[in-house]
């Protein structure tokens, strides 16, 4: 697929305030400083479209971009950042779970796993979620310009094989907004998924 163009759209803060659901939506999901913004912008070949933030755990909002007029890229907001009052957390939970839960038009979810860490309580949650709300989901292990080359294929093969007992799996992808790796391979993932919704 071929990404012609990328503007933003709206920034939605409540569910009421989700458009109609006229275009498919692929849904970003990661906890904050994962990678997320970076990602976005290194796939639409864009340095700011994504805020990159300075402050960690400070996008509240579902941002709303659309892609070649015709499919939406949703920044869902970053969980698990420490500092976040209990309250504001859980309302953030609530969000995106009501979001996953009624979201017909949402054909894909890029779940972010930062490629050093193992994953956190937090990411196995939502991966729990994807999988009971019945929703394809890819994992993109992120920054993996950072990990060791000669590391990588045992990595990868593990992170596969924790991943393999979830059926809306459907790929394990290092991702490195830096180098570029995974671009082409997570695109066609989503170029599938959208030609399936429509
Ligand atoms: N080395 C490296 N750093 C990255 C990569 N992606 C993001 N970062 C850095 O990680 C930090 C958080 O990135 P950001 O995209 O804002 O994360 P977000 O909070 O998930 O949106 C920033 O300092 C980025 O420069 C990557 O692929 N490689
Ligand atoms: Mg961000």
């Amino acid at each position: 697929m071929k990404l012609t163009s990328a503007e933003f759209a709206l920034g939605v803060a409540a569910l009421r305030q989700l458009p109609k659901e006229v275009h498919a939506e692929v849904a970003f999901l990661g906890r904050s400083n994962v990678g997320k913004s970076s990602l976005i912008n290194k796939l639409c070949n864009r340095k700011t479209l994504a805020r990159s933030s300075t402050t960690p755990g400070k996008t509240r909002e579902l941002n709303y971009y659309l892609i070649n007029k015709q499919f939406y890229f949703v920044d869902l907001p970053g969980y698990g950042y420490a500092k976040v009052p209990e309250q504001i957390r859980s309302s953030w939970g609530k969000l995106i779970e009501q979001y996953l839960k009624t979201r017909e038009n949402l054909s894909l979810v890029v779940q972010l796993i930062d490629s050093r860490h193992e994953p956190t309580e937090l990411d196995m949650m939502m991966v729990g979620w994807l999988e009971y709300y019945e929703i394809p989901f890819v994992v993109a292990l992120t920054k993996s310009d950072k990990l060791p080359r000669s590391k990588m294929p045992t990595y990868l093969k593990n992170a596969q094989a924790g991943f393999a007992r979830f059926s809306f799996c459907r790929d394990v992808i290092p991702f490195s907004a830096i180098s570029g790796e995974g671009r082409t391979e997570l695109l066609s993932i989503i170029a599938k998924h959208i030609v399936a919704a429509d």
